[in-house]
């Protein structure tokens, strides 16, 4: 019964979904072509974007916050209620690697974030230089990931590559 219920009660809830990560790696071309199906040529994000998607009966909200260096002291502002962290790296840029590792787990760390899974998908699987995910897992410590069910999938935004793969693995996460 209470299960049943609950069910019922969260058929309507709206997920908060981040999407985090370095600037250049991605991040509002992966929510522009997720919104339209469509590429949508970006500027270097300024604050936020935000986008409501449905996805297999479920309802997202999802925030794309700016990554340059200075505005990522303000992601943990977004924290609060997040069902789920998609954190973009651009597989590609491998003078950053070590910076995003540690942006990764300064986010995953944070006790607002307990409890939410994370999906990391590795972007620009197009460039010939793309590391692949297992490089990738390898290269940012993935394994050392403790207290969060994550995936790490490929995927090219320009074409949405991958995109629809690691959002079904997020939405049966969450659900
Ligand atoms: N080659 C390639 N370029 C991409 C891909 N995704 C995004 N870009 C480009 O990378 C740049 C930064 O993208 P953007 O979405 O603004 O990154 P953000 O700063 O993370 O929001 C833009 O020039 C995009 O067109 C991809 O999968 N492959
Ligand atoms: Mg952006």
């Amino acid at each position: 019964m209470g299960n049943w219920l609950s069910t019922l009660f969260n058929s309507n809830k709206t997920h908060k979904i981040l999407i985090l990560g370095l600037d250049n790696a991605g991040k509002t071309t992966i929510l522009y072509y997720l919104a339209m199906n469509e590429i949508v040529y970006t500027c270097p994000t300024i604050g936020s974007n935000c986008e409501e998607l449905e996805y297999k009966n479920v309802k997202f909200k999802c925030w794309d916050v700016g990554g340059q260096d200075k505005l990522r002291r303000t992601w943990s502002a977004y924290y609060p209620e997040t069902s789920a962290v998609i954190f973009v790296v651009d597989s590609s840029d491998h003078s950053r690697l070590e910076t995003t590792r540690k942006e990764i787990f300064n986010v995953l760390n944070n006790k607002e974030l307990e409890g939410c899974c994370c999906l990391i998908f590795a972007n620009k699987t197009d460039k010939k230089t793309s590391l692949e995910p297992k490089e990738l897992i390898r290269a940012l410590k993935l394994n050392e990931i403790q207290n969060h069910c994550w995936a790490i999938r490929p995927c090219c935004a320009l074409t949405g590559k991958g995109l629809k793969e690691g959002w079904s693995w997020m939405t049966n996460k969450i659900k």
